[in-house]
């Protein structure tokens, strides 16, 4: 129970900035207004854009809201937070988040552009595994620069898990190669696969993709398999831009959504759901190895609007 205070108040605040964006300026709207009209809708709208909700989501969780309006007999508008909430909550329920490839024998790819945290990620998601007792392995396929490999090193140490890695240039098959017989050897749980983020274009992302994942299915078979993007939170409809074209042409089984402690973004994960339907599953809110945690929405949307965990 101590525990799961500790994470919830870790998300509030990791969430300060865009909760203060979206929540301080609907609470203004819910205040402001003596009827609900079509100007109220339109400011609520406009937040929720700003937020980066993106239009999609924002239109359909608009039209949810009226329809519970309507439905209800709701004639204050601050009545309608509650009804905003739980329409935002039904958004972004794309079924069952899957954690599968946390009880299983599996191989994680991890993918994305430049900076956006992919090594970082790889580091907490190493140390909360080994927390669970797993035994993990990673590899450092990202072998582009060499500061890339000893920064996974690092991670690797701090979460006190193995490490393989290649000489700087070396191909990165060679190396996802060598991990899986590591990880074979070893009887290891998850295999976690760094990749380079230099802006691939289409063409060399497709044929870098299809390499390494035809050298995980014939050595590795009996794995499963996992291929988590990581986006920047920062950046907002950018992060969903390039979502987009990781969709075109990898199978994305989730998102990892980083620096959301930074950003007044955050409604950029209502979009991805909304928008992709594919799950982020992990949010970064900082940069120490505690700091990413599985996704909720429901526990998302409480600490966006500041409201207890027990709704
Ligand atoms: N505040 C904050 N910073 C983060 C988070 N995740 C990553 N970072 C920082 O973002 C920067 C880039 O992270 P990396 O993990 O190196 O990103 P990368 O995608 O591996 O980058 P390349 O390998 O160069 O493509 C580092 O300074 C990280 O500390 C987060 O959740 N919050
Ligand atoms: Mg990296």
């Amino acid at each position: 129970m101590e525990e799961k205070k500790g994470f919830f108040k870790r998300l509030v605040e990791g969430l300060t900035k865009t909760r203060n964006n979206i929540v301080s300026g609907i609470d203004s709207i819910f205040s402001g207004f003596s009827s609900i009209d079509d100007d109220f809708y339109d400011e609520i709208e406009e937040i929720l854009i700003m937020g980066d909700l993106g239009i999609n989501a924002t239109t359909s969780i608009i039209e949810d809201l009226k329809r519970k309006v309507k439905e209800q007999h709701i004639k204050d508008p601050a009545e309608c937070k509650e009804l905003l909430i739980e329409s935002i909550k039904e958004e972004m329920n794309v079924g069952e988040t899957a954690y599968e490839f946390e009880n299983r024998t599996s191989v994680v790819l991890v993918i994305g552009v430049n900076g956006v945290g992919k090594t970082t990620s790889i580091g907490k998601l190493a140390g909360k595994l080994k927390d669970q007792g797993k035994k993990v392995v990673l590899a450092a396929a990202d072998t582009f620069r060499a500061a890339a490999g000893e920064q996974l090193v690092s991670w690797a140490n701090r979460a006190g898990v193995e490490i393989i890695s290649g000489q700087e240039g070396s191909d990165p098959g060679a190396v996802v190669y060598d991990a899986i017989q590591a990880a074979k050897a070893r009887h290891a749980d998850v295999l976690l696969v760094d990749t380079a983020g230099r802006l691939h274009n289409k063409k060399n992302l497709m044929a870098e993709l299809g390499k390494l994942n035809r050298i995980i299915e014939k050595e590795y078979p009996e794995a499963y398999r996992e291929t988590l993007v990581v986006l920047d939170g920062t950046t907002g409809q950018n992060a969903l831009a390039q979502a987009k074209e990781f969709k075109e042409v990898a199978d994305i089984t989730g998102i990892i959504l980083t620096k959301l402690d930074g950003t007044a973004k955050g409604g950029i994960a209502v979009a991805i759901h909304s928008e992709l339907g594919i799950p982020v599953k992990y949010i970064g809110v900082g940069e120490s190895i505690d700091d990413l945690q599985k996704f909720d929405a429901n526990q998302f949307v409480n600490a966006l609007f500041n409201v207890s965990q027990d709704k």
